[in-house]
């Protein structure tokens, strides 16, 4: 067994200051550099780290001891000390390791706090700091262990109130104003940043069997964008119904002659025609935010693209042009990059430039569903399951069957008004009711 005098070390012009904290006991393993024990002068506090490991073997001060430079701390066994120490420890006449630092450096306005003259004011991390914060004119007084404890909670000392000897800042205040800013309502959390709190962790496997299985590449990028999307874009979701009867009556009928074209003519092609011609009648659809927020940047082209589900997550590829083409060539790419998308050969320049976005879940099922714009576009049509509906006919006054398209437009509400929302969706509705008007 080695047994060592630890020392308080060169502490200034610090005479008989305050011990108001002691980090160890006895029995504990320390290592260099580890905090022993926090002094406070009534001009700071500052954090006494051990100049080499061990393990205590007796305290030798107490909590409102007064000590000096050279007062004993504590014995330490150092037989089992694997750490380097920061200095010789020489354990009668210890040298301290570091110079005290002043950690916080008060702003120009504020007077220049008295430190010891040996004590240079400049920005390094522990093991001994004068902690004094200067904030609004006023000091916040926290010991460094304190300090540290509030820094990793992101908690800000010069908000929270100190309930020990002269006001100083507990760890228990820190806990206290954490779980009040917890309490608050989250509206209030909002004013800076989103006020999210982490995601729990949580062990599922005491709950029963679990298998960890890690995202696609696909997922994670595409579930980051998303993530981002729903929270920059204010969105709104208008939602329709179009009547699609006619046009479902026409693609059949041209199943055949596409077949002959080697094209599986889908209602997506159709939608492809529909949302360019709204996009032409609606221009701050074809549009993006400028990155300032002060400007619109309108589209002259019309690249729309569409979701596609693969194996390894959603991708959207892009239809370069759909105003310059008809719906078999359209409906040629759709099952092209579709294809390729589901093979993982879609290349990256075929998922750029889209101006506005087809999400079809009709071929799956459910009646609605709000998708996520896909930013920078400004709106993205949802399709759901077409459904045969009895439709009020106001001529013969009956109602008849029909097939009705469930329609959801997400728009970006910074850049679209509710009622252009509604225009749009009504514009389609037309478009798609009325074939003729649809491939004009
Ligand atoms: N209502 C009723 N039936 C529909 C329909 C609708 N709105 N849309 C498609 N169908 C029918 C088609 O007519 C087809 O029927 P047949 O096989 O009898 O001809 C069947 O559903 C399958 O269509 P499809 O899905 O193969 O073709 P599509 O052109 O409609 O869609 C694509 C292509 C790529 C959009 C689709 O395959 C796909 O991946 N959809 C998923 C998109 C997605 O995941 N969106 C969610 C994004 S938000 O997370």
């Amino acid at each position: 067994m080695s047994i060592k005098e630890v020392l308080v070390p060169d502490i200034g012009n610090f005479e008989n200051v305050e011990v108001i904290e002691i980090m160890v006991k006895v029995g504990d393993e320390i290592v260099t550099d580890s905090s022993l024990m926090t002094v406070e002068s009534d001009k700071a506090a500052m954090d006494i780290p051990a100049p080499f490991g061990g393990t205590v073997k007796e305290m030798k001060i107490k909590v409102g001891d007064k000590v000096s430079s050279g007062s004993l701390v504590l014995m330490l066994d150092t037989s089992s000390d694997t750490t380097p120490a920061t200095a010789a420890p020489v354990v009668t006449s210890f040298t301290p390791t570091a110079t005290p630092v002043v950690a916080n450096v008060p702003p120009p306005s504020h007077p220049a706090p008295e430190v010891p003259n040996h004590i240079q004011p400049k920005h390094r991390p522990d093991p001994i700091a004068a902690h004094v914060e200067f904030v609004a004119g006023k000091t916040a007084h926290a010991s460094p262990s304190v300090r540290r404890f509030a820094r990793e909670l992101g908690a800000d000392l010069s908000h929270i109130k100190g309930s020990g000897p002269r006001g100083r800042i507990t760890k228990e205040d820190v806990q206290r104003w954490i779980k009040g800013e917890l309490a608050k309502p989250k509206t209030e959390a909002m004013g800076v940043g989103f006020g999210v709190l982490p995601a729990a962790e949580i062990d599922f496997s005491q709950f029963g069997e679990t298998e960890n299985q890690p995202l696609s590449r696909i997922k994670k990028l595409s579930g980051a964008n998303l993530h981002r999307n729903w929270v920059t874009a204010p969105h709104v979701t208008q939602f329709d119904d179009a009547d699609i009867t006619d046009l479902e009556d026409f693609r059949k009928s041209m199943l055949d002659e596409a077949a002959k074209r080697g094209v599986k003519l889908t209602l997506l092609a159709f939608m492809m025609k529909a949302v360019v011609n709204a996009l032409r009648t609606f221009p701050q659809f074809n549009a993006s935010l400028a990155t300032d927020g002060e400007s619109l940047i309108l589209k002259k082209y019309f690249h729309v693209g569409f979701a596609c589900d693969t194996p390894d997550g959603l991708v959207v590829p892009v239809i370069r042009d759909v105003n310059k083409k008809d719906v078999m060539d359209i409906a040629r790419e759709l099952a092209d990059l579709s294809e390729l998308a589901r093979e993982r050969k879609l290349k990256v320049d075929a998922m750029q430039g889209g101006c506005f976005t087809i999400s079809s879940l009709g071929g799956i099922g459910g009646t609605k569903f709000t998708p996520i714009i896909n930013c920078p576009e400004v709106a993205i049509l949802g399709l759901s399951r077409a459904e045969m509906k009895p439709v009020w006919n106001k001529a013969t006054k009956t109602f008849e069957p029909r097939l009705v398209l469930p329609l959801a437009l997400s728009y970006d509400h910074r850049v679209i008004d509710g009622a252009d929302g509604a225009r749009f969706t009504s514009h389609l509705r037309l478009m798609l009711s009325d074939v003729r008007r649809l491939l004009l």
